[in-house]
């Protein structure tokens, strides 16, 4: 039973593993909403942003720990960016020039269209800025931006560092659409990307935005392994015990025999 056990648990490790690495494509989906979000660059409820999925951005120069995560109502698409790892302040007018900053482009065939930042410029101020290819727009476009260090409802970490919602209007972007976004920490000169960019750094390694008209399925592909696990080592517990009892049944029912068979002896004798 033991042996069984522990050859289940490896085979769903197998095929976690097998699932996890099955999705490959710089792709990311935007789920329908179901909780609304409030632009203030932190997570307004450790509820807002759970109902979509989330891709990893990567470290494109030093080391870093930062989410994506997208998702659309019917009027605007809203980004996460959640800069786990960021957890130092730096704004413009320091020596270093660059203040901590995010960004998030949108393309058409890989050319870019849209691209909105957010850079600290104080203690406690920042900028949203727009462009239209590479001329930037004295409209923001009805969209926004916002950021804090603020984490005291982020499910990731509550450690205080640095985050970013934008808000776009769904009509500036395709369906799908290329998309990129960035991060930059500039205390420790950390750039993450999503997705992951060599030296090249071209709009080609842009990956691709689905919106679909749907919530985030409840019982996701990720998530399926890890139920079937649970549930065999469920049934698996659940049989050792049933096994365990129906022989220890058998053991008092051996050892009764002789005393069952004793009685009607007596009975008799008497
Ligand atoms: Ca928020
Ligand atoms: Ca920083």
């Amino acid at each position: 039973m033991r042996l069984t056990l522990i050859a289940l648990c490896l085979l769903l490790i197998c095929l976690s593993s097998e699932s996890s690495e099955a999705s490959p494509q710089p792709s990311i989906t935007g789920y329908s909403l179901l909780n609304s979000v409030t632009l203030d660059g932190k997570w307004t409820s450790t509820e807002e942003w759970a109902d979509t999925s989330d891709v990893a951005l990567t470290p494109w120069s030093g080391s870093g720990t930062a989410y994506l995560k997208v998702k659309h109502d019917n009027s605007n698409l809203y980004v996460l960016l959640d800069f786990i790892s960021d957890r130092a302040l730096s704004w413009e007018d320091k020596p270093l020039k660059h203040g901590d900053s995010a960004m998030i482009g949108f393309g058409l065939d890989q050319i870019a269209t849209y691209t909105f930042q957010t850079t600290w410029t104080d203690l406690d101020q920042f900028r949203f800025t727009a462009w239209n290819g590479s001329k930037a727009l004295e409209t923001d476009l009805n969209s926004s931006g916002s950021t804090s260090q603020d984490s005291s409802q982020d499910p990731y970490n509550q450690d205080p560092h640095l985050i970013y919602e934008f808000k776009v209007p769904k009509h500036l972007v395709t369906n799908p659409t290329s998309f990129t976004a960035s991060l930059f920490d500039n205390d420790d000169e950390v750039f993450m990307f999503w997705p992951a960019r060599n030296n090249t750094s071209t709009e080609e390694q842009w990956g691709t935005l689905t919106l679909v008209d749907a919530p985030i399925p409840e019982f996701s592909t990720q998530v399926l392994p890890i139920i079937l696990l649970a549930s065999i080592v469920v049934a698996v517990v659940l049989l050792a015990i049933a096994h365990r009892y129906a022989r220890k049944r058998s053991i008092l029912g051996q050892r009764a025999k002789p005393q069952l068979s004793r009685s009607p002896k007596i009975a008799f004798g008497a």
